[in-house]
């Protein structure tokens, strides 16, 4: 008798836009197969969990009737796509995600063995012996592209292996700022290991976006470490040889010199909530869904309530790189009815939440990651209870933080750019990381290591104090925990662990 062996399934959803028809298709299997919950993710897609073997089959046929796959979500090749939500410009959303769609479908393996695998496709003679690109080694490892439109920094393009800046002019889209070399998975064990942010190395017009995608991951399918998983990164590569020799390979591939950067501006890494409405006219809906979780609870069925939105609505879904959700492109005459079932659903009251917690991501960590060291999704939502109750003593309770917490060093929610960040060590032990910047401009610095709740909370009330104090006006609680000294500025991410 075989044990019961339960999966993880990742969708492959390119800027995290899907039709309501995929939703319910969504929603149908994860509570047919996946424990009645779905979560969403930091690169803006749908995990299923507990989804046991011999329902795998069915859980990936049944993505299929729904146009989806789940073809290079994992693995060591280019992952899942992103792209900005940004509800207030449609048309440029649309221009770029467009891009960040093609570029996806650009960047996955050729051969058919999923569809052998998963679809039962006959197997057939090749004529194309192994992967066009990719060839039979694939990448020294994961390669992480996101496409960003200033400015929102959501999708944090300093944390890509490449990043996309979206530049417009009078008459939209012109091109991007390609910034490369971004990630932060690191080991605690490991002081060669590192976070480190992607550096901008120049323009290209947007008809130069598959190019200079294939250029960049070209560079790093030959050049990356293949002896050392752990320095298999882009972002080792580049520290290796240099980013103007990086830069200079980059072009030698597509031919032509990078135009200098052009200026773009972020103000924020978080999302927008509530109604906004685009220059169509129309609506949009961004729901605040704690770390992505959704799930019926008895007081706030959420997982009825978006499947019956998605039985209604006649727009999109844009799931957000901070795990929530946009119910996007709502026709005017259409936003009453989903304005009722919001209503309905007790959802409508779910944006009411302190501005700690609108900038709040959790990875998903126990019971389902392997990986995990400690708490996170489980345990976040109560940390920050507390620590609101810090910021109310204080007057701070409408202050946008950027909190982020990941059950293990490897950083999956991207915890090393936030203003506060925590990073598991052992069950209920963390280190505590501050001086963040506000939209992802800046890493952070370890301030205290391996301590519990007690020893977070003390030093925590200290510093918000202090902040509350002495802070300048607009000061954001990163810049101030540099300038009050409580840690010094990361200027390299090679020198994060100094
Ligand atoms: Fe991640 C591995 C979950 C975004 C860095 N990540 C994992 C695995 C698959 C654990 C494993 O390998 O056994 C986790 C599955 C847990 C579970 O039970 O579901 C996992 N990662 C996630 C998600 C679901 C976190 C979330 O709560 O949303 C995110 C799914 C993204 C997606 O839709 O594709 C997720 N992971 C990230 C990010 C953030 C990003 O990409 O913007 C990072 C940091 C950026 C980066 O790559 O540097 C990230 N995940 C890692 C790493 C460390 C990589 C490294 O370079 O060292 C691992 C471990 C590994 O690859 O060996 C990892
Ligand atoms: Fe798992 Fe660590 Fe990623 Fe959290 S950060 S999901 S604990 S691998």
């Amino acid at each position: 008798l075989e044990p019961a062996f339960q999966f993880m399934v990742r969708v492959r959803l390119a800027g995290g836009v899907c039709t309501p028809a995929q939703w319910l298709k969504l929603d149908e299997l994860a509570r047919a197969h996946g424990k009645e919950t779905l979560r969403l993710t930091t690169r803006q897609t749908f995990q299923f969990h507990w989804i046991l073997k011999h329902d795998l089959k069915a859980t990936i046929q049944g993505l299929h009737d729904a146009l989806l796959d789940t073809i290079s979500a994992c693995g060591d090749d280019a992952r899942g796509v992103m792209c900005s939500v940004n509800p207030a410009i449609s048309q440029l959303h649309a221009d770029v995600y467009d891009l960040a769609r093609r570029t996806s479908d650009r960047a996955i393996p050729r051969m058919r063995a999923y569809h052998e695998i998963w679809y039962d496709e006959e197997r057939v003679a090749t004529s194309e012996p192994e992967e066009p690109f990719y060839g039979a080694t694939y990448m020294p490892r994961k390669f992480k592209i996101g496409f960003v439109i200033p400015p929102v920094n959501d999708i944090d393009v300093y944390a890509q292996d490449l990043g996309f800046i979206a530049i417009g002019g009078p008459a939209g889209l012109e091109g991007f700022n390609v910034a490369i070399g971004g990630g932060m998975g690191r080991s605690d064990q490991s002081a060669a290991t590192y976070p480190r942010l992607a550096d901008v190395i120049g323009y290209i017009p947007a008809d130069q976006v598959f190019a200079t995608a294939e250029a960049v991951m070209g560079v790093q399918r030959d050049y990356g470490d293949r002896r050392d998983r752990a320095k298999a990164r882009f972002k080792y590569t580049i520290d290796e040889k240099g980013l103007d020799w990086i830069k200079a390979a980059i072009e030698a591939r597509l031919g032509f010199a990078l135009e200098p950067a052009r200026p773009f501006h972020f103000t924020s890494n978080g999302d927008s909530f509530g109604w906004t409405e685009d220059e169509t006219k129309r609506s949009h809906f961004t729901l605040f869904i704690e770390n992505g979780r959704i799930v019926n609870r008895p007081d706030r069925p959420l997982m009825d309530g978006l499947r019956e939105i998605a039985r209604q609505h006649r727009g999109t879904f844009r799931v957000t790189p901070n795990q929530n959700l946009v119910i996007a492109d709502i026709a005017a005459e259409d936003r009453p009815a989903i304005e009722q079932i919001l209503r309905q659903y007790h959802l409508d009251g779910s944006n009411a939440q302190s501005a700690l917690r609108l900038n709040s991501i959790a990875c998903v960590a126990l019971p389902t990651c392997g990986l995990a060291m400690a708490e996170s999704e489980r345990y976040l939502p109560d940390l920050l209870t507390k620590i609101e109750a810090i910021l109310g003593t204080h007057g701070l309770q409408d202050e946008p933080i950027t909190i982020r917490m990941s059950g293990c060093p490897n950083g999956c929610s991207r915890p090393y750019i936030a203003e506060i960040g925590f990073t598991g060590r052992a069950p209920a032990k963390y280190n505590l990381y501050l001086g963040g910047g506000f939209h992802g401009e800046r890493l952070n610095k370890m301030y205290l290591e391996n301590v519990g709740e007690g020893e977070i909370l003390a030093a925590l009330e200290k510093i918000i104090a202090h902040y509350a104090a002495e802070r300048a006006a607009g000061e954001h609680f990163g810049d101030f925990a540099i300038r009050a000294g409580y840690v010094p500025e990361v200027r390299e991410g090679r020198h994060f662990n100094n």
